[in-house]
């Protein structure tokens, strides 16, 4: 922990103050009927989405879930075509086509995300074949839930992973609940990571609260995979501060009590991350990044709004075949 360069630091700590402006601000949209459907936020999961994405190199890969405004931003992305895509504009980063639960951006190997609950992993398991048969050494991070951990797909990935020895991270981001079912009354083993050793891959368990810590747990991680050694499963112990999408639904539901929450704001991720570099650097110093940060977000905001709807015709493009450059790779 202690190599991690002050920049870098202040690189997390800038990178959540995004994520977390990002999403208050997309709970504004939604509350005024911008955005159709639905929309999940990620506020009080910052620590696990920044520490787990910056732990990567800018190349790597990143697979996310519907979940997922964060981990794009975690990975670099900027944030202008992503609150454009959220409101459905040409200049998003899918054209407008994707919206909140299918951000993707290439440009920072941000691979994409997909309400399907679970299928993010064998998309992620797919990149790292890729890279293997490819002789390239990037790695894939991937981020999925505990309600995900119980699909089949966790376990047919997790499974050709170990076997082949693929180059991916495994990143459950437990919540504790899918929806509003707690874990407890879904998966007869509290924790996630110790499923891993039915498949021979080795496992962590993590505070998804200290952005470090699992940068550390991360990077280690990273590190097997570049080195040949096959996957490794990363469980976060995290949760997320609002209900799980937005709207009405969810207001008068009992399925968590108040105590909990409140429990859990007292270790808000940028409070703790806050607490950890007060050390050298001083509470101005760190109030100016997060202002940059709501500033960066309005500035977003302004560009998607005067940003045009796609035209009408632009519903038949990017269907089939559509090839889009990874990486500078050839088409
Ligand atoms: C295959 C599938 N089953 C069910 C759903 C409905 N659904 C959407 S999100 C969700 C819960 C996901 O929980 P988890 O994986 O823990 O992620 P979290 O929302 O907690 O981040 C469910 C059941 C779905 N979208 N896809
Ligand atoms: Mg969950």
């Amino acid at each position: 922990m202690n190599s991690v360069s002050e920049s870098l630091q202040l690189e997390m700590y800038r990178r959540m103050g995004l994520i977390r402006h990002f999403d208050q601000a997309v709970q504004k949209l939604f509350n005024s009927g911008r955005i159709p459907g639905s929309t999940h936020l990620s506020i009080g999961q910052e620590g696990e989405v920044v520490g787990a994405c910056m732990a990567l190199r800018e190349d790597d890969y990143m697979v996310g879930n519907h979940r997922s405004h964060g981990h794009p931003i975690g990975k670099g992305a900027g944030v202008n075509a992503l609150m454009a895509e959220i409101l459905g504009k040409a200049t998003g980063v899918n054209q407008g086509k994707g919206g909140s639960m299918h951000l993707a951006d290439f440009s920072v190997g941000s691979l994409g995300e997909s309400s399907i609950v679970g299928s993010g992993l064998p998309v992620a398991v797919g990149a790292a074949l890729g890279s293997k048969m490819q002789g390239n050494d990037r790695v894939t991070l991937c981020f999925f839930g505990d309600g995900a951990s119980n699909q089949g797909y966790f376990h047919e990935s997790m499974n050709m992973a170990a076997l082949w020895k693929l180059p991916v991270v495994f990143l459950c981001e437990n919540n504790g609940y899918g929806v509003t079912t707690p874990n407890r009354r879904a998966a007869a083993l509290e924790d996630i990571s110790a499923r891993a050793a039915g498949y021979g891959t080795p496992s962590t368990i993590v505070d998804g609260q200290q952005c470090l810590a699992v940068y550390d747990a991360v990077t280690e991680a990273v590190e097997r995979a570049r080195g040949g050694d096959g996957p490794t499963l990363v469980e976060a112990k995290t949760y997320r501060y609002h209900h799980h999408s937005e709207g009405p639904l969810y207001d008068n539901m009992t399925y968590r009590p108040d105590e909990e929450l409140a429990a859990w704001k007292l270790r808000d991720p940028l409070l703790l991350f806050r607490q950890q570099l007060a050390g050298y650097l001083g509470a101005a110093e760190l109030d100016k990044i997060e202002e940059q940060a709501q500033a960066e977000i309005a500035g977003a905001l302004e560009f998607a709004e005067l940003s045009p709807f796609p035209e009408p015709e632009e519903g038949y493009t990017h269907l089939y075949r559509t090839p889009i450059a990874v990486y500078g790779g050839e088409l």
